[in-house]
């Protein structure tokens, strides 16, 4: 039986596909459009939020990045199979507490009290946009390069800085995201933020644009973001997790202030006769629609 007051947590860097998926789900359970592991109960909270983020979804169209600062308080009041009755806590905070985690040692108020309280986490990584790591390999050639071009002192740059001036400063905000997720995961579960959670579901958003590359999420994982999946797989980081393919949009929407046509793609998309069947939901061989069914096994 899942508890009344029940929160989950979402997290994930900016961009990383984290109010688009609340905008479906919120789609999906409030049509009734197709089957849903919960359903949707009496209102008993202020949707004003929540429903402009699906509006601007039927409309197919991207959401606007969530402004810093306090999160979006979301609260879904839903019946569950047993026909409990389940509000849900879904704040949705800006990508940027979270980077700050990583980058400043810093975990916003909101944010931990969140953590403190969830029954389960979701973490989002939008294969679209996430920065990969880069292979020891592909340093090692540029390192040679280099020295090959230092050698050849007539083909260095006149004064030798164009190739100080193309190197990138580090700075942490521009580490490899797996390096990013994984330390923020880690500090999630130990002290002194020691969130009482179990279990994450990582959500790779954007699944569409990589679906025709024939591997699972969980492969897709091993493959792109091998240090996230050895944390989480190696047994050691006590988390159970599950890993989705997540296509929230089922495709590219336009941009919020965009007066440009339909893509085709696009409006294939939105001639479906259910908004709701746009969405994609991939966990192993299984290939789903209903976006709700992790937070079953999350609340479990
Ligand atoms: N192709 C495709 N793009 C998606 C999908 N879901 C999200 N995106 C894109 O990913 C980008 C970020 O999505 P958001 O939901 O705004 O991400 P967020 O995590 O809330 O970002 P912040 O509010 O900045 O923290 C947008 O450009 C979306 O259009 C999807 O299913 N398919
Ligand atoms: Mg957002």
């Amino acid at each position: 039986m899942i508890e009344e007051g029940s929160t989950v947590a979402v997290c994930g860097l900016p961009g990383s596909g984290k109010t688009t998926y609340l905008a479906a789900l919120w789609h999906q359970i409030e049509s009734g459009e197709i089957d849903t592991q919960f359903k949707r109960g009496a209102y008993r909270s202020e949707y004003g939020y929540i429903n402009s983020l699906r509006n601007v979804w039927l409309e197919g169209r991207e959401q606007v990045r969530t402004a810093q600062g306090s999160p979006n308080n979301v609260k879904l009041d839903l019946i569950g199979r047993e026909g409990e009755n389940i509000a849900l806590n879904f704040p949705d905070h800006s990508g940027e507490v979270f980077s700050s985690i990583w980058a400043d040692r810093e975990c916003d108020q909101t944010l931990l009290d969140t953590l403190q309280t969830c029954s389960g986490l979701i973490a989002f990584v939008n294969v679209n946009n996430f920065r990969k790591p880069i292979k020891l390999a592909r340093l090692i050639e540029q390192a040679r390069s280099l020295e090959e071009l230092q050698g050849n002192s007539e083909a260095l740059p006149e004064s030798g800085q164009n190739v100080a001036h193309n190197q990138e400063v580090w700075s942490p905000s521009n580490s490899p995201h797996q390096v990013m997720i994984t330390d923020i995961l880690q500090c999630i579960s130990s002290a002194p933020i020691s969130a009482p959670i179990q279990k994450v579901a990582i959500f790779l958003s954007a699944w569409d644009l990589v679906s025709d590359q024939g591997v699972s999420p969980e492969q897709f994982l091993t493959q792109n973001m091998p240090l996230l999946s050895e944390y989480l797989g190696g047994g050691e980081s006590g988390w159970d997790y599950q890993v989705y393919g997540l296509s929230a949009q089922g495709g590219k929407y336009r941009s919020h202030d965009s007066e440009d046509p339909l893509s085709p793609q696009l409006e294939e998309l939105m001639k479906l006769p259910k908004p709701s069947e746009r969405v994609r939901l991939i966990l192993g061989k299984d290939d789903m629609k209903d976006l709700s069914s992790p937070l079953e096994w999350l609340l479990s």
